[in-house]
């Protein structure tokens, strides 16, 4: 499947970019710096190719047809479990459960896990830093349980204030909700940590790792947490695929999400009976091409290595802070310890907006807005930043357009 020619060892960034077909245009005349990947990554060849084959070659439903492409296309499906189990550290494939991608896999928790075990008096707790996908479907839990919802505090770097989290389970902490990076800040949580004090006090734990896996290794076994969500097309795979890993013995006492084909072992009007794991929680036809596009894309990164790209992005973040902060007018938003290459900023009397889309002329593509994380714009008392987010394939070259090109804002705004 892959084109890559990357040799072992030194960090090739040219061999890497030369898989991403994306990479090689010009925009506006200027050669494209995506800067852009915690709104989603670009896809490498392999997995572009891993979905073009499927329907070339072996499109049939799974799970269903006793026919030659049927049984091809499931055995296809089923091997990406066993990678998706094995890139995360499960410890067994049942607990993988296909979805669309992190907003579904924590709506499927909240509402077939939370529904039934929360109640009037339970408390959900998250932090400040979350995306919307990890707010809303739990406030939606707390209006139909009467439960409810708690916010762990950040302090002005973008850091949990873990004494105010400590002190924010309680007895009735029944789900806690964190992100392992932050979208908007970069923050690294320490999750291992704040998972072992949920735990003490009795709490159910989900991780969102949105951000995660496409930059650093995820062990759920180490975490020991209960739920981690992953979407797929922040890590190179397609957009509307993802999985939710879940702890088996609890994924074994929750009703399912959604009722459908594949979920049910029988059915009649009287009473239906569901299906096994994993099976319970897939109700209806997969997105089966984008699973497969997840299989290559697990195939890729460790391929090349996720230590190696962590480093990587590591020297790509330290780079562009010195760079960004050394401007003038720049304010930095989010500036923890432990960072991934996120960088969000505001420039002094420039809306976010204008500057991205200055950058924009640029060649730089950066998201500007509030990044789905509106308690945090709020925290920081700003309405929007700029935010550039990098990947295994950018350089520091890319780093100094964008320099470039925010020292075009200023001069253009002075
Ligand atoms: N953040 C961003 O530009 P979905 O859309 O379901 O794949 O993921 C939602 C989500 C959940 N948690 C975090 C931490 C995220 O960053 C995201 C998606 C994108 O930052 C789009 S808003």
């Amino acid at each position: 499947m892959g084109t890559r020619m990357m040799p072992v060892g030194a960090y090739d960034v040219e061999a890497v970019r030369r898989d991403f077909p994306i990479l090689r245009q010009q925009v506006y005349g200027k050669p494209l710096a995506y800067l852009d990947n915690a709104a989603t990554t670009q896809k490498p060849q392999g997995v572009i190719d891993a979905v073009s084959e499927y329907y070339a070659r072996s499109n049939a439903n799974i799970h269903r047809g006793v026919h030659f492409l049927s049984e091809q296309a499931t055995a296809a499906y089923e091997a990406v479990r066993d990678k998706a189990r094995a890139f995360v550290g499960a410890a067994d494939r049942s607990e993988i459960i296909f979805l669309r991608g992190t907003t579904e896999a924590v709506n499927l928790v909240a509402q077939a896990y939370g529904r039934s075990n929360l109640g009037p008096g339970d408390e959900v707790l998250i932090t400040t830093m979350e995306h919307h996908s990890n707010i809303v479907p739990w406030q939606i839990l707390c209006e139909q349980t009467g439960a409810a919802l708690r916010v762990a505090p950040i302090n002005d770097d973008g850091e949990v204030i873990l004494e105010e989290y400590e002190r924010l389970l309680r007895e009735r902490t029944r789900i806690v909700g964190i992100t392992h990076i932050s979208n908007s800040l970069g923050t690294i949580n320490p999750v291992r940590e704040m998972i072992a004090m949920a735990r003490r006090h009795g709490a159910t734990v989900l991780v969102d790792g949105a951000q995660a896996t496409a930059h650093t290794r995820v062990d759920v076994g180490a975490l020991d947490c209960d739920f981690y969500t992953v979407s797929g097309h922040k890590m190179l795979a397609p957009t509307g695929v993802g999985f939710l890993y879940g702890r088996r013995q609890i994924l074994d006492a929750m009703p399912p999400y959604q009722g459908g084909g594949d979920m049910i072992a029988s059915v009649s009007f009287e009473k239906t009976t569901y299906n096994r794991l994993p099976q319970k929680f897939e109700a209806g036809t997969p997105h089966i091409a984008g699973v497969l596009g997840l299989g290559a894309a697990i195939d890729y990164l460790q391929e090349v290595g996720l230590e190696r790209v962590a480093a990587h992005e590591e020297d790509l973040l330290d780079y562009a802070t010195q760079k960004i902060a050394a401007i003038p007018g720049v304010r930095l938003v989010g500036t923890a310890q432990r960072k991934a290459a996120i960088v969000g900023f505001t420039l002094e009397q420039v809306h976010p907006h204008d500057v991205g889309t200055i950058l924009d002329r640029e060649g730089v593509a950066v998201r500007a807005g509030h990044h789905c994380a509106q308690p945090v714009m709020e925290r920081f008392g700003v309405a929007a930043t700029v935010r550039a987010s990098f990947a295994l394939y950018n350089t520091r070259e890319e780093v100094d357009a964008l320099e470039r090109a925010i020292l075009k804002v200023r001069e253009f705004f002075a």
